[in-house]
Parts: structure tokens; sequence; C-alpha cells
């Protein structure tokens, strides 16, 4: 398969005007009728129709009208083509699928008997020829018919006719009256129960909500409905943006390769971002839903109304949608500390997962510039990065300037297919600004490094600020430019107090938080009047993905964790000094004998001190006080230990348990949620920081502690606490560990979300001397009935989250995690090429790890890179780990 560059890109030859497309339906043989209207452009370069296709049985062409001859058309790899296509042309082609075995999850497929499709990125090519690209946007008329047992028969836009066939099959008719690109076609058939909701939109209309689901479910979608409702209202308020549609449904299925798909009108959903109650879904659960009903839906204007030119621009959608859904969640808590609790969820999301991605070998900028499978492209660094560079257009012109910069975009390109300049021209120009610097960063990969250096004049009273950045560099590429960079900042005085912000050259201060913009190699800003020692704090609210190398000491960190008036950033001082306390510890366990050690005193008042701070929701406290994931606390170290980062978190989590038992208990008592379960946002702190305040009890394997999570297990009237209490148990190796994850597993009815909740947890399972290794059990569980062989979230529950989370029960010396890795990455292969890439990005990082555990996971990668049948989608995620 061939490398795509982005700087290929050539307009299509032909536009489609409309198609018109029929389904008889059957599991292994289902026939699809297109009948398409080629319209050749103007400045076309070739009269030859180049359709796509990809497992598809071709059964017959007509052309204008008449079956066509040989040297009409040419077949070549994925390729149909029609030659001569001089003037507006009707082609119909028939062709035949096969649903049933297609395990890929894209195009058509069978989720149990139901009929699904997903066509993003290049699934409809697997459906019909078409030329697949997301700059061609057509009209859709389709008319699906199915046997008689199949009630309901979904597909975009308007239902304009539904019936029985003389046959007595079912058939239904829809049309979408906005032209789209094949990648948001969606077809939907089975059977299904709606919840229904009309709304009526600011203008008076009146729209209809549908969300389907398998009749088991019902009763399990009323939070997804309301957060459809809030999100419509929500995008009206915020940009003015209405429902097109009259109609707008939702359909859950428990097989599909990601979260959900924004098709116009009909958004299929990954159940597990539709269903819930109290006791299939986590507060965590509920909060995912909010926010992937609320991204799924601003699609329709930011993906569907405007959508991308080529998949190289799939940030102007993603990232754009990403910012938009990450401000509804934001909206819908309202307060500063709880929208506090929101911005770090999300930093922590990029630092985790996006920063480690910049610095490795599958580092590309939020635009990238090839590729081999575009499927391998759908990555934080184009989701979250994405987002942070549309963030910034808001923090450099205000939610004003934003909006106005966005609805002059939407203007703009309402109908067509975009760019990444497109809105960054429409930005610039709405709000009179030279945007081509920030223009790179869509070009310029790796996280950018900014050194920071103050000096205080205590006489003249100034303040120095001096910061210099520094971005990655990568060979055969031009050397990087300065970024321009928004750094809000702020001054504290010795007290802790903001102080008034007054630049050289300003006649008096203006304001206690300043946005700096960075736009040289090395720039300097001096700060007038500043009497007592002042501290600084900056990027505060993560004004910018960049990482900000500080000098602080402990003493510093402490006193920013307690005093900063920006909640981010104390939260981000608080994890700077944890983050230091780690990597003492690591040193001093590598000398041995270091198992008294003990975090300083300092520390253990500054964590105290948050946690009894009662003006700071708790919400807040328990966000703060988390001990950074390993795999965080990895990717901030120069050489990767997954033992000694185990054994130092332990260790710690232990230590702050026996030193701060009261306040902990304290804690318990008084965040408890009685009553009915609610999953808002200050029902979930409480139980947070209540089961925080456990956890840390049972690493101290305080016996009070035990008896509370066995307890919390049995009477909890909700899965966070139930699923807490079992996931507390096996991370600090409780003795009812074990016990609890048994019970879960006969106890947790079967039901698909509930059964990969339960596998992800079992991965959690500690080793301990002289048992199972828990790698063992991960491979046994593969034969787990709660385990589906072909079904993605089956695979990310157990095999992901391993691989991912699995620290040294993965990362073993002997090599045999990195066993199950080759093993599980090439039998995915076979069936389901998108989820076995994902998989496989596990090991990308492998320079990074302790010498042994390297050579292992080179090995196995080199093991297999040699795979002949690879596929495109694994060999490009080997290769690049690999050179
Ligand atoms: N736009 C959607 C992307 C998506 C996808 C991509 C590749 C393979 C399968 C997929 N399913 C959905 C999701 C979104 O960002 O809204
Ligand atoms: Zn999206």
């Amino acid at each position: 398969s061939n490398i795509v560059f982005r700087k290929d890109y050539t307009a299509p030859d032909h536009q489609i005007e409309s198609i018109d497309l029929s389904f008889d339906l059957i599991p292994t043989c289902t026939e699809v009728t297109s009948k398409i209207i080629a319209v050749p452009q103007e400045d076309r370069k070739s009269d030859d129709l180049i359709l796509d296709g990809d497992d598809l049985t071709l059964v017959s062409i007509k052309i204008a009208g008449e079956d066509s001859f040989p040297g009409q058309y040419d077949m070549r790899p994925g390729k149909l083509i029609i030659h001569n296509i001089k003037e507006r042309t009707e082609i119909e082609i028939v062709t035949r699928i096969n649903p049933r075995n297609n395990l890929e999850l894209s195009g058509l497929y069978m989720s149990k008997n139901n009929y699904i499709t997903q066509c993003e990125s290049e699934g409809f090519r697997r459906i019909t020829y078409f030329p697949d690209r997301p700059d061609i946007l057509a009209k859709y008329r389709v008319v699906i018919r199915a046997p008689k047992d199949y009630k309901d028969l979904l597909s975009n836009g308007n239902l304009v006719e539904q019936g029985e066939l003389l046959d007595g099959r079912n058939y239904a008719i829809w049309e979408d009256p906005f032209p789209k690109p094949s990648y948001l076609f969606a077809l939907v058939a089975g059977n299904f129960v709606a919840q229904e909701q009309k709304v009526t939109l600011s203008d008076g209309r009146e729209a209809l909500l549908q969300i389907w689901t398998e009749p088991a479910n019902k009763g399990k979608t009323e939070f997804a409905m309301q957060s459809l409702v809030k999100a419509i209202k929500w995008d009206e308020e915020r940009f003015g943006l209405d429902l097109d549609l009259d109609r707008f449904m939702i359909v859950a299925t428990d097989d599909f390769n990601f979260g959900a798909m924004e098709n116009k009108g009909l958004n299929i959903f990954n159940s597990k971002y539709v269903l819930a109650d109290e006791n299939v879904a986590t507060d965590q659960d509920f909060a995912n839903i909010e926010a992937v009903i609320g991204h799924e839906y601003f699609h329709n204007w930011t993906g569907d109304r405007v959508t991308c030119r080529d998949w190289f621009q799939l940030s102007l959608k993603e990232g754009l949608t990403v910012f938009r859904e990450q401000e509804f969640s934001a909206d819908m808590l309202g307060d500063e500390s709880s929208r506090a609790v929101k911005r770090i969820d999300d930093v922590r999301v990029l630092r985790n997962s996006q920063f480690p991605e910049d610095a490795g070998p599958m580092a590309h900028p939020i635009r990238p510039e090839s590729y081999r499978s575009i499927n391998n492209f759908y990555t934080t660094t184009v989701y979250e990065k994405g987002a942070e560079v549309v963030r910034m257009y808001q923090t450099l012109f205000g939610k004003d300037g934003f909006r106005r910069g966005l609805l002059e975009y939407i203007n703009r390109y309402d109908g067509t297919a975009a760019t990444c300049d497109d809105f960054l021209n429409a930005m610039a120009e709405s709000n009179y600004e030279d945007l081509s610097q920030f223009e790179l960063w869509y070009s310029q990969a790796g996280t950018p490094r900014i050194s920071v250096e103050t000096k205080w004049d205590e006489i003249a009273k100034t303040f120095t600020l001096t910061l210099r950045q520094n971005n990655r560099t990568f060979p055969g590429k031009p050397a990087p430019k300065p970024l321009m960079i928004p750094v809000k900042i702020g001054i504290l005085d010795d007290a802790g107090n903001d102080i008034p912000l007054q630049l050289e050259g300003e006649d008096s201060p203006d304001g206690t938080s300043r946005l700096l913009i960075l736009d040289e190699a090395v720039q300097s800003w001096t700060f007038r009047n500043v009497s007592t020692k002042p501290l600084l704090s900056i990027g505060r609210g993560f004004s910018a993905p960049v990482i900000f190398n500080t000098e602080y000491t402990r003493e510093q960190l402490a006193f920013l964790a307690r005093h900063d008036s920006d909640l981010f950033n104390r939260a981000d001082a608080f994890e700077k000094l944890t983050l230091q306390m780690v990597d003492q510890f690591i040193t001093d366990l590598s000398r041995r004998g270091a198992q008294n050690a003990m975090p300083s005193e300092s520390y253990l008042f500054a964590f105290e001190d948050i946690l009894n701070d009662d003006s700071l929701s708790p919400a807040y406290r328990a966000k703060v006080l988390e001990m950074p994931s390993e795999n965080y606390i990895a990717e901030n170290r120069v050489l990767i230990e997954p033992a000694l980062i185990r054994e130092a978190c332990d260790l710690i989590k232990r230590r702050i348990g026996q030193r701060l038992r009261g306040s902990f208990e304290d804690k318990i008592k008084n965040n408890q949620t009685p009553g009915l379960y609610r999953p808002d946002a200050a029902d979930a702190g409480r139980r947070a920081l209540k089961l925080l305040s456990l956890s840390y009890l049972a690493y101290a394997q305080d016996a009070k502690a035990m008896q509370q999570v066995r307890n919390l297990y049995k009477n909890a009237n909700n899965l966070t606490d139930r699923l807490g209490a079992v996931n507390i148990a096996v991370q600090a190796s409780l003795p009812i560990g074990e016990e609890l994850l048994s019970k879960a597993d006969v106890e947790w009815k079967s039901e698909p979300l509930l059964n990969n909740k339960w596998l992800a947890l079992s991965t959690q399972l500690r080793t301990q001397r002289g048992k199972r290794p828990t790698v063992d059990l991960i491979r046994a569980l593969t034969q787990h009935p709660k385990y589906q062989d072909h079904n993605p979230n089956s695979i990310y529950a157990l095999l992901g989250t391993f691989f991912r989370t699995g620290g040294p029960e993965f990362h073993r010396p002997d090599g045999m995690g990195y066993q199950l890795w080759v093993d599980s990455v090439l039998f995915v292969d076979k069936f389901n090429p998108q989820v076995a890439a994902r998989l496989a990005r596990a090991l990308e990082n492998w320079r990074r790890y302790e010498p042994t555990l390297s050579n292992l996971m080179y090995k196995a990668l080199k093991y297999v890179s040699e795979e002949k049948n690879l596929s495109p989608n694994v060999r490009e995620i080997i290769e690049h780990a690999l050179t």
C-alpha cells in the first residue's frame, strides 16, 4: 500500500451531484444498487471517473442507461475507472457485499442481527464503488429493503416513505436534504426501541429527537437524552448554531471501533457512550456520555455542514469539535472549582497520552504531512492537541472574538469542504490580526519546551521574566521556527496575593493576570513596582500546549499549591511537588535499603492542607491529591523502570495513608452520598474524595479501611462505589482483592458494559510473590465468557487496558507480557486491522525503557514486522516504532 502526501492533493475531476442507493439486506449477500450523477469539472485533467472500492463483488454497470461494454471501464486494485465521462452522466452500479463476514466493522456490518454502517474514514468504498473522498459532496436518496422481521430501517435525513413490499418484506425511503461526503452516510436496520422527545428550537421550529437501542436497554437512555437536549440548547446560546433538521437520531451498538460517529442526522454510538443507569455506569461514564453526545452533536456544524477537504485536515473538524465539547462540559459544571477540575482532567489526557506521542516515533503535526493508513491518525495529537490549538484562538481573541471567527468560518464555507488554513484565515480576518506565524502550530510537531528565567531587582523594584522556546527537531526536516505562544502569567507577593501587573512603559497596573505573547526564540518582559519578593505563576489555565521548564524549589511549589489564585496552576504546582518526591523515592529505592523513606513534612503538610480545605470543592481536592499515573511519571523520567515506579508509588501512598489517617477517616465520614444516586458533579465529587481517602488508607493496609472497602462493595447503591471498592482492593493488593473480583464476576449480571468493566478491573491485579502472574490470568481471560473475541470493547477493556496500564505486570523481564502483545496484535490484525493498530501502539516508546525491557520490546516489534500478511495499519505503526 502507498503513502499519501498532503502536498499531492488535487481537486476532483468529477463531482457527484446525487446518489440513489438501494439496499436488499441479506446477511451474507446484500445487494447494493447505486445510481450516481457524475458531473465533469471545467478544469479537469482527465475524463476518467475514478471510483474507490474495497471488498466488493461487482455485478453490473450501466452508463447513461445502457449496459456497459468492454473498454468503457477498467478495474485496478481498489479502483474502478470509468472512461470518457465528458458530460453529466448517470451511472448505475450493482455490487454485492457480505455484512455478516465484515469483522473490520468498517462499511456495512452486523452487530448480532442488526445492520450498522461505519463509513469514516474510508468505509463507504466497502459498500459500493464511489469517489470516496470528503471533497465530493452529493445528495443522497436511500431505499432499504429488509425481511419482515426488520422493523426499523433508518438512514440520514427525512423519512419520505415506508411500508410493506408485495413479497412481505419491509422497506423505507430516506432523503437527506443536505449534500454530504460519503463518510457521513449511515444505514441502520434492526429491531429497536426508541426513546423520543420533542424540542422547540430557538426559531420556534420543533424537532424530534430519538435514541434507538436494543429492547434490553430500554430505560438506560434517559441521561443521554437529557445530554442531547442540553447540547442543542448550548450550541444555540453559545454560538447561535441551531439544529438544521426536523429529526435527529442516535443509535447505540455494542460493536463499534471507536467512541461514536457523527453521520448527518443519524449518529451511531458505541453503547458505552449512550447507555447508563446507576448499576452499569460510573460517575465518569455519565460525564463521558454528556461529553460524547455533545461532541457528535456539535459535529453537525463543525464537520457535517462544513466538512474537510481531505483527511490531512482532520483536525479542522476534530480539534475544533473537541474544543467545543470541552467548553460545553465546563459550562454544564458552572462554578470555578468544577471548571478547574475539568481543565485539569483535559490537560492530564494531553500530558499522559499526547505528550508521549509528540515525543515518540509517531509524532506528527496536528495536520499530518503523510500517512499510509488514515485510520492511524485519529490520534490524541489531532484531537486533543488540535483542541488546544483551537483554544489558543479563544485565549487570544476572547470568547466574543472566537465566536465571531467561528461564525465567519461557517458563513464562508457552509455546504463545502474546507481546510485548516481556511479556518485560520476566518479567525484572523474577523479579528483583524495577522496569524501567519500561528500557522506553524499546524505544521510543526513536538511539544515546545520553554525555559523560564526570572530576576527581581529589589532596589529598582523590577521583575524581569525571560522565556526561551525550544522546539523538537526532526531529522531531514527544516529546523523548527519559533511559534506564537500565548503565555498567561501572574505574580504572587510573599503573602501569596497576586501583584497588580504593570509592564515597563505602562502608566498604571492593569489586572493581576496577563497574557504575554511569546513569538520569538527569546523574549523578556519587565514589570514595575514589584516591591516584595515575587513568585511567578506561569501558564495559567494551561494557556498553551507546551512544557515550561521552571526551577522552583520545593518551598516555592508548596507555596504556589497553597496560594495561587489560578486553580489550575495550584493543582499543577502540587503535581510538580509530587513528581519531585516520586523521583526522590525512585532514587532512594534503586539504592536499596530505602524502605523507610518518608515524604517530607512540608509535602505532608501541603497535602493535608488541601485535603482539609473546605473552601475547595471535594471534586477539586480529589483531583489534586490523586497520585499521578505511573504512565505520567514514566513520561517525566529519562529512563523508564516500571517496577521501580510502581514500588515508589505504592510506598508513597502507604506512607501518606499512615500519616494522615485521621484526616482521611474524616473525609470518608463527611462525604457520604445518602439517598438516591445522582450522577451530578457535586455528588460525584464527594464520592471521588471518599474513594481517594479510602484508597490511601487501603495502601496503608489499615484494618478498618479494609472492612470499609468490603462494606462499600456490599452496600453500595451505585456502580461508582462498587467498582471503586474492587479497584482499591486489587490495586492496593488487599487480601480481599481476588475475593471481590470473583464476587463481581458472579454478581454483575451478564451485561456487555459490566463485562468490560470487570475485564478492565482484572488487569489491575498485582502479581504477588509465589502467586500466578497477572499476565497468565489475562491470557486465560481471553477464554472467559465475559470476553468476546471479535468485539473491540472487549479487546480494549482487557488487552488494551493491560498493555497501557499494566506496569510491571506487563513489562516483565521474562518477556511474557510482550509475548501476549505479539499474539494479540497478530490475532486481532487478521479480522480488525484498525483495532490491532491501536493495540500495536503500546510498544512504540520502547526506546525509553531500561535495557532489559527495551531489548525484549525490540524483539517483539521485530517479530511482528516479519509477519508477511500484516495489514498496512499495523505495518505503519511497527515501521515507525522501529525507525
Ligand atoms: N469522527 C468520528 C471518527 C470515527 C472513526 C474513525 C476511524 C474509524 C472508525 C471511526 N468511528 C468514528 C468520531 C468523532 O471524532 O466524533
Ligand atoms: Zn469528532
